[in-house]
């Protein structure tokens, strides 16, 4: 095998025992790695109904056949479980220098199931694996577990850590690595801590094998130098995501006030060029030549890494303007383990709540000092940080009545940073991503509004099934960073050619857009199965865009139309050969060859032909 290791590492923490399987070839060239990998082997080994936070749920770590590889930014890892927040399918991509060291120990894949006895953490070097007390870790930040760890096993070790957050099993809890990476939205953090890990340990002194060395030393230069000498390449090294603010503004879409505005009125004292002045270094993920990770000193006088999402939701989405201030919020976030686009939505849904007279205590707009506090007892869950620990759908059915109609989430996952009152295609991203409302899968709205932007069109559903099938199918199963091409323009036909020289194996962009689809209806699966039944108000975006007007900008009295949107919805699943509840069709997987999958599909809601 030439690019997958050709091992899966499979631990039982109830057993303190460890195993290695071979990974199947056909297995490997149907799923690809990643996120194919992960979404197949959840279907194939969690009984519908575990409880994501029991010793049954499977925390899997996965790299794909380019991952670590002399590919453009090619340091990128999935981790994914059944979600704590969501009930469904739930993973993230972080970048660390824990996926190179995962190919390099001879793995493509790590599964961890059960529950450690005690405090605990996963050393992995080479074929040595070992389950090790971490009573001396456990309750630190991410950030000075991490710096302990390294003093033992080592500069150049992968380590991937929870904070308190995950010991706690806060809902949206993630995992931390490099003391600025974040990965795992959906609560896969809060897994980890439910299985008594605080941290996962990884050294490799081999290398993956390559089908044709020379074939990927220079293709992979080739895509490198292209990169370097793009137009917005300069630009790109000095503000990375967070030129996002800025263009956010303009475009009436940056999340203001819990969403409930597309503009904000100090958007420019916390954009890329605010972030500029105040800017010391830049850091990465590992084999990436337009590293992004923008790094400034805070208000504490402290190193804060700072992205678009991260600045938006702990700014403009809680009525926060001061960069520095924001600054501080994010690197708190990073400490504790928590995600801040959630993060963002609890504190804005909980401002909104108290405005409205449904919470006790009187949360006012933008009033950092409190929210200070509060991020800790969130990850502590301390009295109001208890509820909010939920998450915004767990808290709307807490405090009742039309609570629901602002808490921001699609599936129980909080919308990323990007406000959709006029956007019916980016709502129907947020509505049909397959872990709840990331961006990650289908980020169209740029696209979007530079076209017809309030149009309800067939084309819009066929941009938002393009994106998720290059950005959520074929960018999260090889497993590399898609910003060179999604930010910069490196063009996609790199991609197949480097797997080719990676693995020996031809696969063309039409092969690696069916990957996609196959993943999206394994994954469509997984949730029907979880849910029991189906149906369209699962894929619906959250009621405020429907409801409620922008009152400023541009597109002031702007909102989505719910009829409309049914209508594009309808679009969204013909395209994709699913019938109008939103469950594949049976011929759709047929020709996608799960056909054991539409066998027990059929058992539970029966499908369409
Ligand atoms: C990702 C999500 C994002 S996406 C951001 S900022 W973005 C937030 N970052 C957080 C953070 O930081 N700290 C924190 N405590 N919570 C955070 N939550 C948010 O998490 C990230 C980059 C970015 S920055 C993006 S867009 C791209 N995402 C990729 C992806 O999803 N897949 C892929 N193949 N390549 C990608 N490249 C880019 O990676 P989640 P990272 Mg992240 C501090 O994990 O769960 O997917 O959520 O991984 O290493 O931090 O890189 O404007
Ligand atoms: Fe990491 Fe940014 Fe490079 Fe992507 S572009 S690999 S997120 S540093």
């Amino acid at each position: 095998m030439h690019g997958w290791t050709g091992r899966i590492l499979r631990v039982d923490l109830n057993r303190l025992e460890h195993s290695f399987q071979k990974l199947d070839g056909d297995f490997a060239r149907k799923w690809v790695g990643g996120r194919g990998f992960a979404s197949r082997i959840l279907w194939e080994e969690l009984e519908p109904g575990t409880d994501p936070l029991g010793p049954d749920n499977e925390l899997i770590i996965a790299r794909g056949p380019l991952t670590g590889l002399l590919a453009p930014s090619s340091g990128k890892l999935v981790v994914a479980a059944k979600s704590p927040l969501t009930g469904g399918y739930g993973d993230g991509n972080i970048g660390t220098t824990a996926s190179v060291e995962l190919g390099k120990a001879g793995y493509d894949a790590i599964i961890i199931r059960g529950r450690a006895p005690r405090h605990s953490m996963l050393v992995v070097e080479d074929n040595k694996v070992s389950v090790e007390p971490a009573e001396d870790i456990w309750g630190l930040d991410t950030f000075e577990a991490e710096r302990r760890l390294r003093k033992t096993y080592g500069r150049f070790a992968g380590i991937l850590v929870i904070g308190p957050a995950g010991e706690n099993l806060v809902r949206y809890a993630t995992i931390i690595s490099q003391e600025g990476r974040s990965g795992g939205r959906p609560g896969i953090g809060a897994v980890m801590g439910s299985k008594n890990l605080k941290a996962v340990v990884i050294k490799g002194s081999g290398e993956v094998p390559v089908a044709d060395k020379k074939e990927l030393v220079k293709t992979a230069t080739q895509a490198f130098r292209d990169i370097k000498h793009k137009p917005n390449y300069e630009f790109w090294m000095r503000q990375g995501t967070m030129m996002t603010v800025q263009w956010g503004q303009e475009n009436s879409v940056l999340p203001a006030y819990n969403y409930s505005e597309g503009v904000f009125e100090a958007s420019e004292s916390m954009d890329g060029y605010a972030m500029e002045r105040v800017k010391v270094t830049q850091r990465g993920c590992p084999n990436c030549n337009m590293t992004c990770g923008n790094v400034v000193l805070d208000e504490e006088g402290k190193e804060s890494e700072l992205d678009y999402e991260n600045v938006a939701m702990l700014g403009s989405n809680i009525g926060l303007g001061d960069i520095r201030k924001i600054a501080v919020l994010n690197r708190l976030a990073d400490m504790y383990g928590l995600d801040t686009i959630s993060l963002g939505n609890t504190i804005g849904f909980a401002m909104e709540a108290s405005e409205k007279g449904l919470l006790e205590e009187k949360l006012e707009w933008g009033d950092y000092e409190r929210v200070r506090e509060l991020i800790g007892e969130i990850a502590r869950r301390e009295g109001l940080g208890g509820l909010l620990a939920e998450g915004t759908r767990r808290m709307a059915e807490r405090l009742g009545g039309e609570a629901y109609k602002f808490a921001m989430n699609v599936k129980g996952l909080e919308t990323s940073a990007y406000d959709c009152h006029a956007t019916p295609g980016m709502a129907l991203a947020f509505a049909t991503s397959p872990i709840g409302a990331h961006h990650k899968d289908a980020w169209v709205i740029s696209w979007e509004v530079s076209t017809d932007r309030l149009s309800y069109g067939r084309e819009k559903a066929a941009k938002v099934i393009e994106h998720q099938r290059i950005r959520g199918g074929m960018f999260e199963s090889l497993v590399t960073c898609r910003l060179p091409w999604i930010e910069v323009g490196l063009d996609l036909d790199y991609y197949p050619r480097l797997f080719k020289a990676a693995t020996g194996i031809s696969m063309s962009l039409d092969d690696f857009m069916a990957l996609g689809d196959r993943i999206y209806a394994q994954i469509r699966a997984f949730w029907i199965r979880e849910y029991g039944s189906w149906d369209r108000r699962y894929d619906q975006p959250p009621a405020k865009w429907f409801e409620k007007p922008l009152t400023k900008g541009p597109l002031k009295g702007a909102k989505l139309d719910y009829t409309r949107y049914q209508g594009l919805l309808d679009h969204y699943y013909d395209l994709r050969g699913w019938d109008t509840r939103g469950i594949p069709r049976r011929g759709t997987l047929r020709r996608l060859g799960l056909e054991d999958v539409a066998e027990e599909l059929d058992r539970i809601v029966g499908l369409s032909e």
